[in-house]
């Protein structure tokens, strides 16, 4: 009996220690955990975009830094969009779930996008950074025209 409960809590423990399968209790948290990454990976992408549009004072360590953590939450929503999570408080379209090799493909596009934006804030050359935050934020702007609705 006791080893079975090892067995179980085991199992347990690593399905929650593998985020990119994460598994969740109810539909409701899937969703609650998509936006609040999507969320985190906003405010920092749009503290670099700020600084690019001169809205924020430039400031090169903290660029890298949020550019690093942008790139780092821009791996973690597609886990929150399972079967079954179209229902709820979101403005998620049925599309991605019928569509979903293109929504995956806009995923993929964003990360290759925010990989490369860290890579233009490490060179601290604003115009650099400008040009890589226009193409990430098209990457944002892309994928919500297509899946988002209003
Ligand atoms: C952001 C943010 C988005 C995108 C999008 C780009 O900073 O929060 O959702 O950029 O507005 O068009």
């Amino acid at each position: 009996m006791k080893k079975i409960t090892a067995y179980l809590l085991a199992g347990a423990a690593l399905l929650m220690a593998v985020p990119a399968s994460a598994q969740f209790a109810k539909a409701e948290d899937a969703i609650k955990y998509r936006k609040n990454a999507l969320f985190v990976m906003s405010q920092n992408f749009g503290r670099v975009a700020g600084m690019a549009a001169g809205r924020i004072p430039f400031d090169a360590k903290v660029a890298v830094e949020s550019a690093e953590i942008a790139e780092f939450m821009a791996d973690l929503p597609w886990a929150g969009f399972g079967p079954g999570t179209d229902k709820g408080d979101t403005r998620a379209k049925p599309e991605i779930w019928t569509e979903k090799a293109k929504f995956d493909d806009y995923a993929k596009k964003l990360q290759g996008e925010m990989s490369k934006l860290t890579t233009a804030t490490k060179t601290g050359n604003l115009d650099t950074i400008k040009t890589a935050v226009n193409a990430t934020g098209g990457a944002c702007k892309a994928c919500h025209d297509n899946f988002r609705a209003k």
